[in-house]
């Protein structure tokens, strides 16, 4: 079975001299459900051997110990199940746009694709990776539902108005996936030295790993618990933190462990009911949107992507008198005044997770007890990289725009500090949920 072509889109032409396929694996580390992949193995067909290869960076921006632990524990898996499949898995040390065009020249590569990411950092690396080779590179987009160049092509103002592109175009594209073919010719390639890669690390180990398994059997494992035990409750229960009632698979796939539509196609093969409807609208438009912003917003971290009403707003606020002023220490170490807050940050810097319904809280209280909203921005997008596993995402630098600065929202009563910002405040909060029951679970650990 072919994939859809629109899944793919050409980063360089060149000349295929016919030897082997290199699928360069970044943001979708997996083996099962993913495109790239699928289309990998069809164009090595049943001649040309496949290669997988993923290319470590020791200091990847703002990653710690926390991350690279789960990365690599993660692709460990990846390399053996690919090793089952007779594909062999090679891991690369250094920077991509040195190492991929020397290793593809070694073996003498005909073809190379890579996956889909529409951060700064990823389409630096492909860009120099074209620019230093004279093969074609293909790029797939592996992680979205509706590729994001065919979902749209432009920056969409708000979930409601890319909302019925994606609806639209879901009947095409949420399709069950092909079973990934072995490899039918395979090159002698040793398998990486894991105990090396990880000594190698140049990174922040003070943030040190979660009790989390990672990579794609515990993430399969972990949807077979959120369809079982969680997903009943969604819609009704999913803005509670005490509840447990979301997915709790984020970090799964941030790392693309799991896939979005494999997750997609399970939850809609249950049955449409209210919990498959605010679930879907979750994980694909909300998500896709993310993607969405970042690709066609190069400024996608900075105050600078919001919207003109939200600019001038917080600029027309920034004399306010503050309730409260903590600074980037206090807030790390959650030493400010509001018990909830705290929590809420002890939650994502012990597991490495924070719900979502508290992300906006955390995110707008930065807000409102920074100097600046520029530094409040850059406090949270700081912290929310170092700590939470599904840091340096476009859902992340989304969740916090969204929060501080009215990205694909709209504007409220004005107020101070926050303009016309949404607000948000602890008796919201209450009115949700048991807050004493959230900082008694958090509030100490
Ligand atoms: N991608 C890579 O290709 N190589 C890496 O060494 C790498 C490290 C890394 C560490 C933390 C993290 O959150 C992401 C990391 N990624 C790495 C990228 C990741 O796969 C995603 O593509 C982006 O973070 C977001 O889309």
């Amino acid at each position: 079975m072919s994939i859809n072509p629109s899944r793919a889109r050409i980063l360089r032409q060149g000349v295929d001299s016919g030897g082997p396929v290199v699928y360069w694996m970044s943001r979708d580390q997996r083996v099962h459900d993913n495109w790239a992949l699928i289309q990998a193995r069809e164009l090595a067909g049943a001649s040309r051997p496949l290669v997988v290869v993923f290319c470590l960076v020791p200091s990847y921006p703002g990653a710690t110990l926390r991350h690279y632990d789960f990365m690599l524990r993660g692709l460990e898996q990846t390399a053996r199940d690919l090793r089952g499949l007779k594909i062999p898995f090679v891991l690369l040390s250094g920077d991509p746009a040195q190492e991929l065009p020397t290793f593809c020249a070694g073996i003498g590569t005909g073809l190379l694709l890579t996956d889909f990411d529409p951060l700064r950092v990823k389409r630096y690396w492909q860009d120099a990776v074209a620019r230093a080779l004279d093969i074609p590179l293909l790029q797939v987009d592996a992680h979205n539902v509706v590729p994001a160049w065919v979902a749209s092509d432009k920056q969409e103002y708000a979930a409601r108005t890319l909302r019925p592109k994606i609806h639209r175009l879901l009947p095409e594209y949420l399709e069950d996936f092909p079973e990934l073919e072995p490899g039918a010719t395979s090159l002698d390639i040793a398998p990486p030295d894991w105990g090396a890669a990880r000594a190698s690390l140049g990174v922040d180990e003070g943030v040190g790993p979660v009790d989390l398994p990672s990579g794609e059997s515990p993430g399969l494992q972990g949807l077979v618990t959120f369809l079982e035990e969680r997903l009943p409750r969604y819609a009704e229960q999913g803005n509670d933190p005490n509840a447990e009632a979301v997915s709790g698979l984020s970090a799964y796939l941030h790392f693309g462990q799991l896939s979005a539509q494999r997750v997609a196609l399970e939850v809609a093969r249950r049955g449409h009911d209210e919990n498959a409807e605010a679930f879907l609208e979750q994980l694909v438009v909300r998500r896709e949107l993310c993607d969405n912003f970042c690709l066609y917003n190069p400024r996608y971290d900075r105050l600078a992507a919001a919207p003109d009403w939200a600019q001038k707003t917080l600029d027309e606020h920034r004399d306010d008198l503050r309730p409260y002023l903590y600074s980037s220490q206090q807030f790390e170490r959650a030493e400010t005044h509001s018990a909830l807050w705290n929590a809420a940050q002890r939650q994502m810097v012990t597991t490495g997770f924070m719900h979502g319904y508290m992300r906006m809280f955390w995110a707008k209280k930065i807000l409102e007890w920074s100097a600046s909203p520029e530094q409040a921005l850059k406090i949270a997008l700081t912290l929310n990289d170092r700590y939470q596993l599904d840091g340096r995402d476009p859902n992340g630098y989304v969740g916090v725009l969204w929060s501080m600065a009215g990205i694909h929202d709209r504007p409220w009563k004005e107020r101070p500090v926050y303009g016309k910002v949404r607000y948000m405040n602890e008796n919201g909060c209450r009115r949700k949920f048991n807050v004493q029951q959230y900082i008694d679970k958090y509030g100490m650990i």
